[in-house]
């Protein structure tokens, strides 16, 4: 009721509340669930994202296309799905944000799981000194999919394969290439860069997130939007249990690493993070700095204050990893209440 209630609130065209309510309350009684119209799917879908308050790029939430993919529940076909949605997100490099939306978890038969955090991740691969090539937080995942029988070639950057579970049965696909658009990172001053080999895929797709509308759970529901450079600058490629790569930064820089009072890591930091973003630009591949997504946000803000709603903003999540103070969200509160429709992350996935 309440999802209803204000569905008809934000769409007066959509005609009279209580008449749905009452059209769900039967429905229900009968078969133990209700189905969404395509219009209530679509709402409550960007509404959850609306409502996501780990979310600084919310400003666009309403233009989010929606696939409405409920008829799908066949692992193989979840799969070739979600390669299309990569396809229609990645748009040329114009990236546009997209959900797909899978079958519904309905009474007696839950729906197709993605057990992958994101669409592309890279693989981590451990090697027996301990050490790992690749992406560290996904060592798990990756010896997972080994034991199903993926190898990947062994770089540092292979792209996993998605794995997608219904009614028993586990598919693992490889993703199309034509799906997984990367790109080389460079320096716009410093040409030995480019031959460290860094690379980042153009596109983060969210899979691992339950949709979760007026009552009804969507676990297979991967979204996406465009990356802020310091996504991939300040956290994915430069955390110590990530790619780690401050001290070759550095070495390459000629910094002073002698002394944590340089600041060498800082140094460091600006210039992959400068790489990241000259990169993305030169590619034609859509990214944002954080100070441009943050003054976004803070029109959001605004915006949703003007139309009488209330913003649930993480202050932890919403500053970004580097010069927090010289972005305006540094400088404020905000409201932390749960507001639904609401992206949830289950407690038993990998991320
Ligand atoms: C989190 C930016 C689109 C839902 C985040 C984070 C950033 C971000 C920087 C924090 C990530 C982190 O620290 O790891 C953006 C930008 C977008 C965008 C620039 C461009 C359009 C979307 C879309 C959705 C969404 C389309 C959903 C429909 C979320 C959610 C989180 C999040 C649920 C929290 C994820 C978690 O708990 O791990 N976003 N986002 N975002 N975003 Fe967005
Ligand atoms: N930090 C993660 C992605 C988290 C969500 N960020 C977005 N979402 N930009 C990473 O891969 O680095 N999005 O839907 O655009």
């Amino acid at each position: 009721m309440e999802f209803l209630r204000l569905f008809h609130a934000e769409n007066p065209d959509a005609g009279s509340a209580e008449h749905r309510v009452a059209w769900v309350r039967g429905e229900i009684e009968l078969t133990g669930t209700y189905a969404h119209t395509s219009d209530e799917l679509a709402f409550g879908a960007r509404v959850a994202w609306r409502n996501s308050a780990r979310c600084v790029g919310r400003l666009y939430w309403q233009s989010m296309r929606v696939r409405d993919l409920r008829a799908v529940r066949e692992p193989g076909e979840v799969a070739a799905h979600c390669f299309d949605h990569l396809r229609m997100a990645y748009n040329g490099g114009r990236v546009r944000p997209v959900i797909t939306v899978f079958a519904p978890d309905e009474p007696g038969l839950p729906g197709p799981r993605i057990w992958n955090d994101q669409l592309i991740r890279y693989a981590g691969h451990r090697r027996a000194d301990g050490t790992v090539v690749g992406d560290p937080r996904y060592v798990k995942f990756t010896e997972a999919v080994a034991r199903r029988g993926w190898r990947g070639a062994g770089t540092a950057f292979d792209v996993l394969p998605l794995v997608v579970s219904a009614d028993g049965v586990t598919c693992v696909t490889e993703l199309p290439f034509d799906a997984t658009a990367e790109v080389p990172l460079s320096h716009p001053d410093h040409d030995w860069f480019a031959g460290l080999g860094l690379r980042w895929h153009a596109v983060p797709a969210i899979s691992s997130m339950r949709l979760s509308i007026g009552g009804i759970t969507y676990p297979a529901a991967p979204f996406n939007g465009w990356y802020m450079g310091t996504e991939i600058g300040a956290r994915n490629l430069a955390d110590a249990d990530r790619y780690d790569m401050l001290p070759t930064v550095a070495a390459e820089l000629g910094l002073d690493t002698s002394n944590d009072r340089t600041l060498w890591r800082d140094t460091a930091l600006v210039e992959l993070n400068r790489a990241v973003l000259h990169s993305f630009e030169k590619a034609g591949v859509t990214i944002s700095d954080h100070h441009t997504e943050t003054s976004r946000f803070l029109k959001h803000l605004a915006r949703e204050e003007r139309a009488g709603r209330t913003c649930p903003a993480d202050w932890s999540w919403i500053v970004p990893p580097m010069s927090g103070a010289l972005t305006p969200v540094y400088h404020r509160y905000y409201d932390t209440d749960r507001l639904r429709p609401e992206f949830v992350t289950d407690d038993e996935s990998t991320r």
